[in-house]
């Protein structure tokens, strides 16, 4: 039996090392396991675009892209290119899907990053939105909503009759890292409108970057901002664990 060198077994290691780093790499989906019951489709983006999208007729709305500039898992996440439009004072990029679930969702959670903020005005910043859409007008309201704030304003931004507020973050959003965020939408909804929707025609999540307000003399805005694996569901993601507001 011939014997294997120290050198040979070192030799061995190091392909076996680059082997595991090379199927990390260009295996898609990996570095995060999301609950199965996600209600959201192609919560990564390896898929692209599909699944979501954004209010596409509202003179606020500038989209979003899915490119590979940015992943929090596998390859690609979705990326907002924030940048001032002297043109309108408001304006959001996002990500936006439409549901119609049995249940009412639990949890919802996921992941962004920031590469650069250049908060030029004092209303710029990232929320999560939840959408409840009647299925007859109540109170004067076709629909009623939670904002979860993630960070860069520390306030209310606005002031709507079926908006209402949970402040996730009152920070300026963390900057070149993979962020988690975790939401109780139950708790949420219970806590800021007395219960927990018990039906609806639709539902809207949107994860956004914003901003607000902006006079023309306020200074110039720039942000890149990117979100992956995102959840909706009725479990609790093992990454936001003790994350929960
Ligand atoms: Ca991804």
């Amino acid at each position: 039996m011939s014997k294997v060198p120290a050198w040979g077994w070192a030799v061995l290691v190091v392909i076996l090392a680059g082997a595991g780093a090379a199927v990390w790499w260009f295996w898609p989906g990996q570095g995060i396991e999301l609950p199965e019951d996600n209600l959201l489709v192609n919560a990564d983006f390896e898929s692209g675009a599909r699944g979501w999208s954004y209010p596409t007729w509202s003179e606020h709305w500038a989209g979003f892209e899915v490119d590979r500039r940015e992943a929090h898992s596998g390859r690609r996440a979705a990326h907002l290119e924030v940048r001032n439009d002297p043109a309108r004072s408001t304006l959001v990029w996002g990500v936006m899907q439409e549901l119609r679930p049995k249940e009412f969702p639990h949890y919802l959670a996921g992941f962004y990053r920031v590469n650069s903020w250049e908060q030029g005005t004092p209303l710029m910043y990232l929320q999560s939105v939840i959408i409840v859409w009647r299925k007859k007008p109540a109170a004067g309201m076709n629909n009623f909503q939670v904002r979860f704030l993630l960070g860069g304003v520390a306030f209310r931004p606005t002031r709507m009759e079926n908006v209402r507020y949970i402040h996730f973050s009152k920070a300026a959003p963390v900057q070149g890292q993979w962020t988690p965020f975790a939401v109780d939408v139950w708790e949420a909804f219970q806590s800021q409108w007395g219960y927990v929707p018990p039906e609806w025609d639709r539902i809207n999540v949107f994860f956004e970057a914003r901003y607000d307000e902006r006079e023309k003399a306020d200074a110039p805005i720039r942000a890149e901002v990117f979100y992956d694996d995102l959840y909706l569901g009725f479990s609790l993601p093992d990454f936001a664990q003790g994350l929960v507001k």
